[in-house]
């Protein structure tokens, strides 16, 4: 078996294996994760039903730029429609190898937003500490227009039919500080998880997902706080406040998370996303009742009573709903 380079402290490579089809990816890490043998029958080295998605960039936090977000996308909906994944850990690579500073994401680059959105950098752009803002603009690629696509990949998390785990194993700020909130559970790790609201320091605002569920996870005068203050706090703090599910020692951070999607794999899957989209439904309003109904639609498909709809149409004749009940 081919030895796996380094990512991160949280990471043990002897739980992971590289997912073939993705050899490419530059910002970011997908893997599989493996049986050590003792785990719900399957064999040492036997494929688990989780993947690990980390966005790798730490010397910047693991902040986003567009091609980070295009490639999150990218592994999150291979993730979505793999038929054998129950659940997907979402973390951040790290320390930082120039500081050793740890980010879980530090939200959008705030080097390459422009007036509208996030910009694509042209080949070789060179956007290190030295390049002055006019510089940096010169180099987007003007072609292809900003925008704000990391709400793409909030409403893929949100409605892919699988259990999304942050571990959160560093800064959540901003735009990264949403996507620990948009994830279904969250870890952080006590040591170097840190939580801070920062949107509006920038100007920018997340006044979608980031916000809303926000409240709905700590309460409505902790997010106005979290937000209209934008103060740093601890993994402890996060636990207590209901912004995370456990605080955990920093090496058992990735161990904890793959507990917890062994456990969640051991589940009905169709109880699991019911559930999911159950507990989405209102927040979401009609896109959520769209999610919930495609469900109940795919359930109903499979009953007799639908077979006979279609067969009657097929055969060319009337549908005889006699055996089917107006009650139960
Ligand atoms: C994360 C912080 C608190 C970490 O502080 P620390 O540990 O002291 O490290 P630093 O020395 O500050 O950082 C290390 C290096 O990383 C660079 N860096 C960090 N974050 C970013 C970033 N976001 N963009 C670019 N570079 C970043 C530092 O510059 C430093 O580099 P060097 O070593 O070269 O100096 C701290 O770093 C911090 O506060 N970071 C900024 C956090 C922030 O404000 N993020 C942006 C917030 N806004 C969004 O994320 C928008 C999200 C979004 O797309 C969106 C979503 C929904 C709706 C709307 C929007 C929207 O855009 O409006």
């Amino acid at each position: 078996m081919s030895v796996l380079p380094f990512v991160s402290d949280t990471f043990d490579p002897a739980r992971w294996r590289e997912i073939p089809g993705f050899a490419d990816l530059q910002e970011v890490t997908y893997h599989r994760g493996i049986s050590r043998g003792d785990e719900d029958g399957r064999p040492a080295g036997a494929l688990l039903p989780v993947v690990r998605v980390a966005i790798d960039r730490p010397d910047v936090r693991n902040a986003f730029r567009p091609a980070t977000v295009d490639e999150l996308y990218r592994v999150l909906d291979h993730a979505r429609m793999s038929g054998d994944v129950a659940a997907v850990i979402l973390t951040g690579n790290g320390p930082s190898p120039k500081d050793g500073g740890y980010g879980f994401c530090s939200g959008g680059d705030q080097r390459i937003r422009g007036r509208s959105g996030y910009q694509y950098e042209t080949e070789g752009a060179d956007f290190s500490a030295n390049v002055d803002a006019a510089t940096r603009q010169a180099q987007v690629d003007k072609a292809r227009a900003g925008r704000l696509h990391i709400l793409e990949v909030q409403r893929l998390i949100r409605t892919m039919p699988k259990v999304v785990i942050a571990a959160v194993n560093g800064w959540a700020a901003g735009g990264g500080h949403s996507l620990n909130v948009v994830c279904d559970l969250s870890l952080a790790s006590r040591e170097h998880a840190r939580f801070m609201q920062t949107d509006a320091n920038v100007g920018s605002f997340d006044a979608g997902y980031g916000s809303a569920l926000l409240a709905r996870q700590v309460g409505d005068r902790r997010a106005r706080e979290i937000f209209f203050l934008a103060r740093p706090y601890t993994a402890e703090q996060a636990e207590q406040w209901g912004a995370v599910n456990e605080a955990v020692p920093h090496e058992k951070l990735e161990e904890t998370a793959l507990e917890y999607a062994r456990i969640i794999a051991t589940k009905s899957p169709q109880a699991i996303r019911m559930l999911k989209f159950a507990f989405n439904l209102a927040d979401d309003g009609l896109a959520g009742q769209q999610v919930f109904a495609g469900e109940a639609t795919r359930l109903a498909y499979m009953t007799d009573e639908a077979v006979e709809g279609r067969d009657a149409f097929l055969e060319r004749r009337e549908p005889d709903w006699t055996p089917y009940p107006y009650y139960f």
